[in-house]
């Protein structure tokens, strides 16, 4: 329960984040795609979530500290490009799969339906699910991919919740 609560903070620090990046944005920034902000961490020691131009920028605003781990990339394009969505923590995952961190709802960080390659890191892996509340199918446990069209029956543009293991 206590990591469920800390993801409902999470998402509601995010958009907190994204309107202030919004605010702050400069003037001259295009419509469409805020550019300033395509690239978020969130820091789950200290719960904050923070984007940037620049992955580099985005992990120095979220105050990650020198002992925190990167678990997981999201990319919104495949073969790692576009958009990026940084998951950190304090620790490694466990060796099994038991579904340590989970987000229920996508939507709430603006990656429904977007995510398209993914990278893991410090023994974790990604299982995704269609629908939001981990309803629906679900792809395999994912250590990495440059193409998620390629998982199972498909997972490019689909993932709508998904849990860390
Ligand atoms: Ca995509
Ligand atoms: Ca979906």
């Amino acid at each position: 329960m206590a990591i469920r609560t800390a993801f409902a903070t999470l998402a509601a620090l995010s958009c907190l984040v994204g309107a202030t990046a919004l605010a702050a944005a400069p003037a001259t920034a295009t419509a469409g795609a805020d550019p300033s902000a395509q690239h978020c961490v969130v820091n789950l020691d200290s719960q904050k979530v923070a984007c940037a131009a620049d992955p580099q920028q985005a992990r120095q605003l979220s105050d990650v500290g020198p002992t925190a781990l990167t678990i997981a990339i999201f990319y919104a394009g495949t073969g790692y490009t576009g958009a990026t969505h940084t998951w950190v923590q304090s620790r490694r995952c466990t060796p099994g799969y038991d579904a340590e961190w989970q987000w229920d709802n996508l939507a709430e960080i603006g990656w429904n339906n977007r995510l398209s390659s993914v990278r893991t890191y410090n023994r974790c892996d990604v299982k995704l699910y269609d629908g939001f509340n981990f309803k629906g199918a679900s792809s395999v446990w994912i250590d990495g991919s440059s193409n998620l069209g390629k998982i199972g029956s498909g997972w490019n543009n689909r993932a709508s919740s998904v849990k860390f293991s």
